[in-house]
């Protein structure tokens, strides 16, 4: 039984315009996350940081008003490369970021393994703009969109295939913000998203079990992509784009710790740990817990619930 999990650090900051968000890597790092995992039990790799081209290089050269972009899709290709090499060597892989445009990378690496990979989008956002759609040009907001295979080629394309994921598999958790023609996309793809309503209103034990059984059926293996702004911005202040009304720090414990029971997470990523705009490494550290609980920590059984990490 394989207990090994490879952290790579994707320090991506271009698909977005704040600074700061290149340090979550680091920041999460700084939290203790190897000694976290390790005290589980787990064999931990760290992989180091991908490399990103900085900021001060990086303009998009194509005649495009997305921001960055060939930077974006370069840094995209090489998380690709280092996500299939990791789970060609039977490890989980665990992608800490940098801003979500990085799982347009991870999400490259982690399908291509997968019949029907099923992805739990947890976030204020749907990320589901495309070049059309977007408000700001940001590839953060879309990353999504680009793996059901919908935006600029450079992205679509990436691992040499598309799409990535199948809009049925895919349940968004913790939205409150989405454009216009992202909630048109929605509806026309036929997407499952648990908005911050029906959280407050089914709660967020009955969330998760349906969002649980609803991808058990359908999938075969499962990414959890963990946006840091799908909580509270009282609870997670370090993210570039906080939204008021979020998940709160307890019902994030609570949905790892069942996607723990359900033990069917085969890979995962935590992003838009901003550093700079937190209160001291709060925002990494709620991470990093949240981490554990995916992972099996549970404060009574805290050896018993690992996951079996039977991946490819
Ligand atoms: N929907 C907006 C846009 O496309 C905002 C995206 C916000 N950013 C994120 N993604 N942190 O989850 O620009
Ligand atoms: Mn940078
Ligand atoms: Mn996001
Ligand atoms: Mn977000």
């Amino acid at each position: 039984m394989k207990r090994e999990i490879s952290i790579i650090g994707a320090p991506m900051d271009l698909g977005q315009a704040r600074r700061g968000v290149d340090m979550g890597p680091s920041a999460i790092r700084c939290a203790g996350l190897s000694e976290r995992l390790q005290r589980l039990g787990y064999e931990v790799y760290d992989e180091g940081d991908i490399e990103i081209e900085i900021r001060e290089r990086a303009k998009s050269t194509s005649s495009t008003h997305l921001k960055n972009l060939e930077a974006v899709a370069e840094g995209n290709q090489r998380l690709c490369t280092k996500v299939q090499e990791v789970i060609s060597l039977g490890r989980f892989p665990l992608v800490v970021g940098g801003d979500h445009s990085i799982a347009i990378g991870t999400l490259a690496g982690v399908s291509k393994r997968a019949e029907n990979l099923g992805v739990i989008w947890y976030d204020a956002h749907g990320d589901l703009n495309t070049a059309e759609t977007s408000p700001s040009g940001n590839i953060h907001g879309m990353p999504l969109a680009v793996s059901l295979g919908m935006g600029h080629p450079l992205l679509t394309n990436i691992g040499g295939y598309l799409p990535k994921v199948k809009p049925e598999n895919i349940v968004i958790i913790g939205a409150r913000s989405l454009d216009i023609g992202e909630k048109e996309l929605i509806r026309e793809k036929g997407i499952r998203v648990y908005t911050m309503h029906e959280i407050d209103r089914l709660g967020m034990t009955k969330v998760m079990e349906e969002a649980i059984s609803y991808l058990k059926e359908r999938t075969d293996h499962v990414h959890l992509s963990l946006d840091l702004d799908g909580l509270d911005p009282k609870e997670a202040p370090g993210v570039g784009t906080p939204v008021v009304g979020g998940i709160s720090y307890r019902e994030s414990h609570l949905a790892m710790e069942m996607l723990a029971e359900a033990n069917f997470i085969t890979s995962a990523e935590f992003v838009e740990i901003n550093p700079i705009l937190d209160d001291l490494n709060r925002t990494a550290e709620v991470a990093v817990a949240l981490v554990g609980s995916l992972l099996g920590e549970n404060l009574l059984f805290e050896q018993k619930n690992l996951l079996t990490l039977t991946s490819s």
